[in-house]
C-alpha cells in the first residue's frame, strides 16, 4: 500500500478491523513455486556448491551469489530489547461498548461502531531473547492501536505498579535485575544479590516486590493476566476538560498462575510455555480475550487520597475507585514472521491520539525520552516508523526526510515548512482538524532535583497487598522470598531486606527470616489495617475453558467412558491430550483406535492443566508398568491439579502413593456416566485444589 491509498481509506473514515492486515498484505512475500534470484532478481542456477578454481580448489571472490547470501546471514540479527527482550505478539481487535465522549475526544473511545485494529505483545523483563518464558517476573503487556487518528501505545505490565518512583533510577535498578556483569549469571532471574542489594537500599521498590513475589509473577498463560497502565494519564474531552485516568485489562478467563516448583520444570520441558499457549489458543479459534476498563479521577479529586497519584508506584484500590469496563480486545490472528511483526514491532508510551494525555509521574515522563531513543539502535536510524508492522494506518505527511532505510520517496522539491511552492503544505491541522493541542496544565515551580514528600511512603500499600492476600497465597510471597534470598550470598543484604520487609508486616518479615537465618525487627511495621480483595486472585473469574487435559491411556481403555468424559470436556472447552506409551495408535476395549499425540517420554504432567488416567483395567496394567506413570500423576497432585482416575485404573493412584484427596477424581467411588465428566470439569474450573495436603 502506499501513502496515498493509505491517506484515502482513513481520511474517510474507513477505518475498520481489517484496515492493518490490508495494509500488511502488501508487504507480505511468498516464494512458493518461484526459482531462486539474487536480490538483484538474477535466476540463480546453483545453490549448494560456490564457485571454485577446480573441483578441489579455493573459493573464487567473483561468486556474487555466495558472497551476498552469505553477507545476509552475517548480518541477520539487531539487537535485542535491553529490557522486554523475550516476548510474543499477535494481531486483533478492539471493539468499544461504551462511550468515553464525556471524558476523552479519542475516536477510538468514542465511536462504538468502531472495531479498530490491535498488535500485542507480551513479554518477560529481565531474560535474553532466548530464556524460559516461565520465569518469575513482571510481564509486560503492550498494545498498539492502528486508529484512525494515528497509533495509540498502552505499554503497560501485568502488576498496577513499578519498582522505582523516578526514570533516574531505571538504568541503575535494571543493571541490578539483570545478570551481573562480570559474569552475565543468572539469566532471567531476580534471585541473586545485586537484585536485592538494590531493593533493601531503595525502600520505595517494596510494594512491587510484594507483586513481584506473589503468584502475579507466575502466569499460568499470557491469556489469564491483568494487564495495567500503570501510571496515571489523562483525558481530554472536546471542551477541553482533563479527567485522570488509569488503564485495565482485564481476562475474560480470569488471573491464573502456575506454581513455582511447576514453573521450574517447565522452563526445562518447555521453555515456549506461553508463547506456545498463545500461539495455539489463536491457532485454534480459543481467541484470547481482555476487557478494557478505565479508573477515572476529576481534577478536584487529585488531593484526596493518602498517597500521590503521581506515584508509579502506587494503586487506586478498586473498592475506592471502580474499574468501568468499556471495551474489549479479542487477539484473533497470529503473525506470519516473529522478525518482522513481534521483534520490529516499536513501542512508545508517548505514541497518542488527541484525548489522550500525560500526567507528571516522573516515571513516566522518563520514559517519553527513552522509547525513541531506544530504537535508534536497536532498529538502525530513525525510519523505524515506516517498518510495516510500525506504520500507522493513518496518513502519514511531514517534511522528514532521508536517513537509514528510507522506504518512501517524496516527491518534488518541498522538505520545509512554511514555503509557497507547495502552499504551506503539509499544513498544521487546528484541534477542530484533529490536530494534537497538549493539556494546557498551568505547571509553577522551581527548578529542583528532589522527591515530593507525597511520595515518602513506601509501605503503605505494601502492607495493603499482603493484607488482601490469601492464606495461601502469603504461603507463596513467603516462600518466593525465602528461595529469593536462599541464593543471595551476602547475609548482610539478606538482613537488609528483612528489615525492609519488618516495616510491611511483622508476621511476613519473621517468616521470611525464619527461612534464611536473619532477624525481624519488631514494632516498625505500618500497621495498615485495609484489605483490597480485588487484588486477589481467589477472587478471580474460574473457567476450564481452554484448560488442557492429559488422557494418560494403553490398550483396552474403556471406550464408553472416555467417550462419556469427552463429551463433558468438549462441552466445557477443555483441550483433550492422549499421551500414550509410545505413538502408536492405541486400541480401545471395543477396538477404536485412538490417536495418542505425545508419549510418556516426551510428556510431563507440568504441561497439562488437569490429569485423566483413563478407565480399563488392561489400559491401566500397562501404564503401570512405565514408572513415567507414576511420576505423571504424583507431580500432578503435588501442584494440585485435578486428578480423574477411570473405571479399574484405581491402582495407578496407590502405585503413586496418592491418597484420596480434594481434586482426585475416582470414577470407582460412585461417580457414574456424566457425573465422572461433570466432577472433572468441576475439579478443572477450580483450576487448583489448595485443600489438598501435600
Ligand atoms: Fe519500559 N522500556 N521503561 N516500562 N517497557 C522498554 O523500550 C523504560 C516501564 C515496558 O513489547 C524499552 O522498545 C524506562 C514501566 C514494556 O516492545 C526501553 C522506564 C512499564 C516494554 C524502556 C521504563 C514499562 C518496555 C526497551 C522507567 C509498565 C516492552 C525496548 C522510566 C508501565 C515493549 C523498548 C515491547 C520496553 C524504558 C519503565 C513497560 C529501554 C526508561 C513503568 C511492556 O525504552
Amino acid at each position: 500500500m502506499n501513502d496515498k491509498d493509505n491517506q484515502s481509506s482513513a481520511a474517510n473514515g474507513n477505518l475498520h478491523e481489517d484496515s492493518k492486515d490490508q495494509q500488511l498484505e502488501e508487504y507480505r512475500v511468498n516464494n512458493d513455486g518461484q526459482k531462486l534470484t539474487t536480490n538483484q532478481g538474477l535466476r540463480v542456477s546453483e545453490d549448494e556448491f560456490s564457485l571454485k578454481a577446480g573441483l578441489r580448489g579455493p573459493t573464487l571472490m567473483e561468486d556474487f551469489h555466495f558472497r551476498e547470501k552469505m553477507t545476509h546471514f552475517d548480518h541477520e540479527r539487531i539487537p535485542e530489547r535491553i529490557v522486554h527482550a523475550r516476548g510474543f505478539g499477535a494481531h486483533g481487535t478492539f471493539e468499544l461498548y461504551k462511550s468515553l465522549a464525556p471524558y476523552t475526544k479519542a475516536k477510538f473511545l468514542n465511536d462504538t461502531s468502531l472495531k479498530t485494529p490491535v498488535f500485542v505483545r507480551f513479554s518477560t523483563v529481565a531474560g535474553s531473547r532466548g530464556s524460559s518464558d516461565t520465569v518469575r517476573d513482571v510481564r509486560g503487556f503492550s498494545t498498539k492501536f492502528y486508529t484512525e487518528e494515528g497509533n495509540y501505545d498502552l505499554v503497560g505490565n501485568n502488576m498496577p505498579v513499578f519498582f522505582i518512583q523516578d526514570a533516574m533510577k531505571f538504568p541503575d535498578f535494571i543493571h541490578a535485575v539483570k545478570p551481573e556483569p562480570h559474569n552475565e549469571i543468572p539469566q532471567a532471574a531476580s534471585a541473586h544479590d545485586t537484585f536485592w542489594d538494590f531493593v533493601s537500599a531503595n525502600t520505595e521498590s517494596a510494594h512491587m516486590v510484594m507483586w513481584a513475589m506473589s503468584d502475579r509473577s507466575l502466569p499460568r498463560s499470557f491469556r489469564m493476566m491483568e494487564g495495567f497502565g500503570v501510571h496515571t494519564f489523562r483525558l481530554v474531552n472536546e471542551q477541553g476538560v482533563g479527567t485522570f485516568v488509569k488503564f485495565h485489562w482485564k481476562p475474560v478467563l480470569g488471573v491464573h498462575s502456575l506454581v513455582w516448583d511447576e514453573t521450574q520444570k517447565i522452563a526445562g520441558k518447555d521453555p515456549d510455555f506461553n508463547r506456545r499457549d498463545l500461539w495455539e489458543a489463536i491457532e485454534t479459534g480459543n481467541y484470547p480475550e481482555f476487557e478494557f476498563g478505565v479508573q477515572l479521577l476529576s481534577e478536584e479529586d487529585e488531593f484526596k487520597f493518602d498517597f500521590d497519584i503521581l506515584d508509579a508506584t502506587k494503586l487506586w484500590p478498586e473498592e475506592l475507585v471502580p474499574v468501568q469496563i468499556i471495551g474489549k480486545m479479542t487477539l484473533n490472528r497470529n503473525t506470519d514472521n516473529f522478525f518482522a511483526e513481534t521483534e520490529q514491532v516499536a513501542f512508545h508510551p508517548g505514541h497518542l491520539v488527541p484525548g489522550i494525555d500525560f500526567s507528571n509521574d516522573p516515571l513516566l515522563q522518563g520514559r517519553l525520552f527513552s522509547y525513541t531513543d531506544t530504537q535508534l539502535s536497536r532498529l538502525g536510524g530513525p525510519n523505524f516508523a515506516e517498518i510495516p508492522i510500525n506504520r500507522p494506518v493513518a496518513p502519514v505527511n511531514n517534511n522528514q526526510r532521508d536517513g537509514m532505510h528510507r522506504m518512501t520517496i517524496n516527491t518534488g522539491p518541498v522538505s520545509y515548512h512554511k514555503n509557497t511552492i507547495a502552499g504551506n503544505s503539509p499544513a498544521p491541522a487546528s484541534e477542530k482538524e484533529g490536530g494534537y493541542a497538549h493539556y494546557a496544565e498551568k505547571v509553577e515551580g522551581r527548578k529542583v532535583q528532589a522527591r515530593s514528600d507525597s511520595f515518602k511512603d513506601h509501605f503503605s500499600q505494601a502492607t495493603l497487598f499482603w493484607n488482601s492476600m490469601s492464606d495461601v497465597e502469603k504461603e507463596h510471597i513467603v516462600n518466593a522470598f525465602r528461595f529469593e534470598l536462599g541464593k543471595v550470598k551476602s547475609k548482610e543484604i539478606r538482613q537488609n531486606v528483612v528489615d525492609v520487609f519488618s516495616q510491611v508486616d511483622e508476621v511476613l518479615a519473621e517468616r521470611i527470616a525464619a527461612g534464611i537465618n536473619a532477624q525481624a525487627k519488631k514494632g516498625v511495621a505500618t500497621g495498615v489495617t485495609a484489605k483490597s480483595p480485588a487484588l486477589s486472585q481467589m477472587n478471580t473469574i474460574k473457567s476450564a475453558k481452554t484448560r488442557k487435559a492429559a488422557l494418560l491411556m494403553a490398550d483396552g481403555y474403556n471406550e464408553a467412558e472416555v467417550k462419556s468424559v469427552l463429551t463433558s470436556m468438549q462441552a466445557a472447552g477443555v483441550t483433550p491430550e492422549i499421551v500414550g506409551l509410545d505413538l502408536t495408535p492405541i486400541r480401545g476395549d471395543k477396538g477404536t483406535l485412538a490417536e495418542p499425540v505425545h508419549t510418556l517420554l516426551n510428556a510431563d504432567s507440568v504441561l497439562f492443566d488437569a490429569v485423566y488416567a483413563v478407565g480399563g483395567k488392561a489400559s491401566a496394567d500397562a501404564l503401570k508398568t512405565d514408572s513415567k506413570t507414576g511420576n505423571f500423576l504424583r507431580e500432578a497432585f503435588q501442584h494440585y491439579k485435578t486428578i480423574a482416575i477411570g473405571t479399574d485404573a484405581t491402582e495407578l493412584l496407590q502405585a503413586a502413593g496418592i491418597a484420596p484427596s480434594p481434586g482426585v477424581v475416582i470414577h470407582d467411588t460412585g461417580a457414574e456416566g456424566d457425573k465422572f465428566g461433570k466432577a472433572i470439569i468441576d475439579g478443572i474450573q477450580e483450576s487448583r485444589h489448595w485443600a489438598r495436603k501435600i
